[in-house]
């Protein structure tokens, strides 16, 4: 396998070292072959936000896995869970369930295309969609620019047709849209940006996107495959009150099965296949095991609603390594987001990937290991958002932050 992974953020490339071979996971811990324990703050990138092999999603798959485990045929458990997801996700009235957030937002990108007759997508640096060619683009510096590929074997043909600016500078996007706004299909947006390390939009930004957009005709598209069932029950579109008039979700709709989906306006919906003419298959979409799996997590979220304890859980834990840094004498500053929360090594506060960039990698690399080496399992990348889950008892992040401040103190003394 390429790098011994098969996805790079695993190799442990951006941190050094070689990565722990994961042998089981247990509520809030990962255990690996040779029977370390590992508090997991990645919960594989935010799909388990019932933490590890969670009876109510282990018995539901037990239940299906005797009465097979795929079709490839309707069955009632996609239509109850495209429902729950309607039910749920304020603005999406019509849904199609597919494999991966990649799939999601790449199909959307498809749709929007269809329906507007533009060729340009807007973007935003540091916000990841999946890696589907059109997303995957680097900006220059701060001002619109044609994308320039950042992976081999993206067409420039197609990198010119995607538009980057910087997050949270909503001056930089009415002026795109001045100059350009009539050919640009849709802005896709993560609502809360997970992948440049956890950056929350400034008061304004995603208003202002709305406003905007709706100015040009253009679509609104949420990428909310992090931030959906996370941020709230329904996702950053109700946190933050913004209708999109498309959202892509994955991660916890699949309950740690392979799914993605995308939704919204009805009207634009049925413009896919089979109802309309905009084609978009899968072999597996809405397969039963992972519709079980998808179905039981969300039904514990809208029974249980344990929104308020995770944000709590989050919040401690993010202001908990921040203090742990800061009295070591590590400038660090901290936020958390319902269920997600992040960590910067830099004095002030990020509000884009650009500032992100300007953060300590390397006392990022050194805590990360000296956390490994106490059993905390922080993302290996700078460039991520951290998770908790029910399963992240106050014992469990007692004893997290306890590692933390031990971790510190030996990152300072280095
Ligand atoms: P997948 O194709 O990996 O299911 O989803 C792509 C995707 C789309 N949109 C957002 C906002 C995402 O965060 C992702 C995937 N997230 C990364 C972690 N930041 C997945 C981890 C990985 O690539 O291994």
């Amino acid at each position: 396998m390429p790098g011994g992974v098969n996805s790079p953020v695993r190799s442990f490339r951006s941190v050094g070292g070689e990565p722990f071979f994961v042998d089981r996971g247990e509520g809030a811990y990962l255990y690996d072959t040779e029977g370390r324990r590992y508090a997991d703050y990645v919960l594989s990138w935010g799909p388990l936000i019932l933490g590890h092999a969670h009876p109510v999603v282990t018995e539901a798959l037990e239940r299906q896995l005797g009465r097979g485990t795929s079709y490839g045929a309707p069955t009632e458990a996609e239509v109850e869970l495209a429902e729950r997801i309607v039910r749920l996700v304020p603005t999406v009235e019509m849904v199609r369930l597919v494999n991966s957030g990649t799939e999601a937002t790449m199909t959307a990108l498809r749709l929007a295309r269809a329906v507007t007759g533009r060729p340009l997508v807007l973007k935003f640096t540091g916000c990841y969609h999946g890696h589907a060619d059109a997303f995957l683009v680097a900006a220059g510096s701060g001002v619109a620019t044609l994308g320039l590929p950042d992976s081999p074997g993206v067409s420039e043909s197609v990198a010119a047709e995607t538009l980057v600016l910087p997050f949270n500078d909503l001056a930089a996007v009415e002026a795109l849209f001045s100059a350009r706004g009539d050919d640009i299909s849709s802005v896709f947006v993560e609502p809360v940006v997970g992948n440049s390390g956890l950056i929350p939009p400034v008061d304004g930004f995603l208003e202002g996107l709305r406003t905007i957009t709706e100015r040009h005709g253009t679509l609104l598209v949420f990428d909310e495959v992090m931030t959906g069932f996370r941020v709230a029950l329904g996702g950053a579109q109700e946190r933050y009150g913004i209708e999109p008039d498309l959202t892509t979700l994955g991660k916890v709709i699949g309950g740690g099965l392979p799914v993605g989906a995308f939704g919204g306006r009805r009207d634009l919906l049925e413009e896919i296949a089979p109802a309309g003419p905009v084609y978009h298959a899968g072999t597996l979409s809405g397969n039963p095991l992972a519709t079980a799996a998808g179905n039981a997590q969300l039904c514990y979220l809208e029974e249980e609603d344990p929104f308020s304890d995770l944000a709590h859980t989050a919040e401690r834990l993010s202001c908990g390594v921040v203090s742990a840094l800061t009295e070591a004498g590590i400038p660090a500053t901290g936020c958390s987001v319902g269920s997600m929360w992040g960590v910067f090594f830099s004095q002030e506060s990020v509000h884009s990937f650009e500032e992100a960039q300007r953060a300590d990698l390397d006392t990022f690399r050194a805590f990360h290991r000296a956390c490994l080496d106490r059993g905390v399992f922080l993302a290996p990348s700078p460039f991520e958002a951290g998770f908790v889950s029910t399963a992240h008892t106050p014992g469990v992040i007692d004893e997290t932050l306890e590692a933390v401040q031990a971790a510190a103190l030996e990152v300072a003394a280095l």
